[in-house]
């Protein structure tokens, strides 16, 4: 084909005129801009967008906060995981493996009341370790401010964290009781140390480890789990052996994908209150050097941290199984608590600006009927599916409103507002009454209810009753009941079925009440939020039937999950003859076996008015402001010294 040359058109440039060349450009370069800023629109899961955008770069467009730690990391691209639910025990993430620290085996054969009960005393109750009460933040970069002491918080309290007598029950029932928990407590820890010591997780079955892929490379997540029930227990060899592992082999330079959320309440929880209740100054220098490593999962366009962070490089995205690149709201809004005290340990603003942004922007956006949906985009701000639950997925963010308010020293306002709309809004939409008289809360997908309650939610018991006294007025009672109510139902979960362990989930449709009806539900895995609410319920009450109810868990606990080298979860809560799982999770030694014991023992160990415990149980204490700042003077060079 031969091209006739026009006349008046050079043959170059197509024959365009420079006038008409630089049109052609301006439109040519306008298109291009318009394309590549599209993609910042686009969803996350989208691969053209991964391909161009590194998450980690997104320019950080954060609800009146600054985003001073913004780090720029190389673009991640298959990062979308599949098979999670809730943040929980069954994350499926590809995680890079190191050789984990091992332990030789030892076994200190021990029972109850023997030489470390008797010579625990009060004074070696509190380390000497933290005698030092000048805090200087040098050796934290960026740090404003100041930073309180252990030495400040411990004056700030209304009563002795461990009690008059490490909260011995009067009466010797409970005491026994109390005995056999503590017990039970050694059991499990002695198994681990003898199979799966610096493991994550014993597997009691097969005798061994189990690393998982919820925490990247980070080991231990029994030991960090366990050092506050060592300690409230009495066990000071098992709590020394703990804290020297994490002294020596704690090895944060990991270079795994972790859950941000999983190992906030695990490992930053376990470190703060170790250290709140110890004074050890090496749980402060890990928590400092972890929360650091968090930041990074907080550098998107919104400010809503993205579900899984590379620990090594700082990248992070979300779950692959969360829909559209969301994240999850049991998982963002459940970092409030360590985050703060993060603040007040390091004197560095920066982890409560992180936290205090994400409230911001759930206040802003509009909330369908007042509730708050599951899945959030990081990047868009705006809720991306109306699934709404006060169980998995949801479940922790509520906590957190209410127990940001009561570790405030009741000063955080806001975060009462936000929990008392939240349970209006719940109690409109959510709350049911089964035909047999049970209160439960459904869930709801988009307008309609799903007749479900997870084991999950059964926590609730226990967090609407400590949210009760501080309601709209003329609602503690009320509030109470509701508490009792759900306390009671998520008890019958437990009652009606043949282990008196109670399933996953249950129903209240087709006949049901209180029972799983899907095969996939009826597994137990030592989870404690039911146990949780009696203890609440009983310190509320002190009516003695949840101290009963307590002791039938203990019981179904030994006969069923009870195996020769540790405890493990059961498939089937309504099998007669149970088929166990091999999985002695670390929240059993966190969260079942404390909250327990602490259901039968006084009300001074740990008294509720000076302790907040996160969603693993570990205990914060209360911020008492101006008793803090009466006790030592801020300065703005980061410096804290006594008057
Ligand atoms: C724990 O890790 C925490 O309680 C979390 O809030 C929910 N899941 C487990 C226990 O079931």
């Amino acid at each position: 084909m031969v091209f006739r040359k026009l006349p008046g058109v050079s043959a170059s440039g197509m024959g365009l005129r420079l006038s008409q060349k630089f049109v052609f450009l301006l439109f040519l370069s306008g298109l291009v801009t318009l394309c590549f800023g599209a993609l910042f629109f686009l969803p996350d899961s989208v691969r053209l967008k991964r391909i161009f955008l590194s998450k980690s770069e997104n320019p950080a467009v954060t609800v009146g906060s600054d985003n001073e730690l913004s780090k720029k990391v190389p673009v991640d691209q298959e990062h979308q995981r599949a098979g999670v639910k809730g943040g929980e025990a069954n994350v499926k993430l590809k995680v890079s493996r190191k050789p984990s620290v091992t332990h030789g085996a030892r076994t200190v054969e021990r029972s109850v009341g023997s030489r470390a009960q008797d010579e625990w005393s009060p004074a070696r109750a509190h380390e000497p370790a933290a005698r030092d009460e000048r805090v200087t933040s040098a050796a934290h970069n960026g740090q404003r401010g100041s930073a309180f002491s252990y030495e400040m918080f411990k004056k700030c309290l209304l009563k002795p964290a461990l009690g008059k007598d490490q909260g011995k029950p009067s009466d010797s029932e409970t005491l026994q009781r109390r005995e056999k928990v503590k017990e039970m407590m050694k059991f499990a820890w002695d198994n681990y140390k003898q199979y799966a010591w610096g493991k994550n997780e014993l597997r009691p079955l097969t005798r061994n480890g189990h690393i998982g892929n919820m925490f990247g490379g980070l080991r231990g997540a029994s030991i960090v789990d366990s050092l506050d029930t060592l300690y409230i227990m009495g066990l000071m060899e098992e709590y020394e052996e703990a804290k020297e592992w994490v002294q020596n082999n704690l090895d944060l330079n990991s270079n795994g994908e972790a859950s941000l959320f999983e190992v906030n309440i695990r490992y930053v929880g376990g470190l703060l209150s170790a250290f709140y209740l110890t004074g050890a100054e090496i749980f402060k220098q890990k928590v400092l050097e972890l929360g650091e490593k968090l930041l990074p999962a907080f550098n998107t366009p919104t400010g809503i941290p993205r579900g899984v962070i590379n620990l090594g490089s700082g990248t992070s995205w979300s779950w692959g199984w969360a829909s559209a690149g969301s994240s999850i709201l049991a998982e963002f809004g459940t970092l409030h608590l360590e985050f703060v005290h993060l603040s007040e340990l390091s004197g560095n603003p920066v982890f409560t600006e992180k936290v205090m942004n994400i409230r911001k922007l759930l206040n802003k956006i509009e909330k369908p009927h007042g509730l708050y949906p599951n899945f959030l985009s990081p990047v868009s701000g705006n809720w991306v599916q109306h699934h709404v639950s006060i169980g998995g997925l949801g479940d922790s963010f509520y906590e957190y409103l209410i127990k940001s308010y009561l570790m405030s020293d009741k000063t955080d306002e806001e975060a009462k507002k936000m929990y008392y709309s939240a349970m209006e809004a719940i109690e409109t939409n959510l709350v049911q009454k089964s035909p047999g008289g049970l209160t439960y809360v459904a869930e709801w997908r988009g307008g309609i209810l799903d007749h479900k309650m997870g084991h999950l939610a059964c926590f609730s018991g226990g967090m609407i009753g400590i949210g009760a006294d501080d309601g709209p007025a003329g609602q503690k009672q009320h509030y109470l009941d509701l508490a009792a109510e759900i306390t009671h139902t998520c008890h019958e979960s437990y009652s009606r079925s043949a282990t008196k362990l109670g399933p996953e989930a249950f129903r209240f449709d087709g006949g049901a009440e209180a029972t799983a009806t899907r095969l996939s539900d009826r597994y137990y895995i030592l989870r404690p939020e039911v146990i949780e609410s009696y203890m609440y319920m009983w310190r509320l009450t002190h009516d003695p039937k949840y101290r009963e109810w307590g002791w039938e868990a203990v019981e179904a606990l030994e006969k069923h999950c009870r195996v020769d080298a540790g405890f493990s979860g059961i498939r089937d809560v309504y099998a007669s003859t149970v088929s166990h799982d091999n999985m002695q999770q670390s929240f059993f030694l966190s969260e079942t076996l404390k909250y327990l014991y602490l259901l039968f023992s006084d009300d001074d160990l740990l008294p509720l008015e000076d302790w907040v415990f996160n969603t693993e149980a570990h205990p914060l204490p209360v911020i008492r402001k101006r008793c803090l700042q009466e006790h030592g003077t801020r300065q703005d060079d980061g410096q804290t010294s006594l008057e």
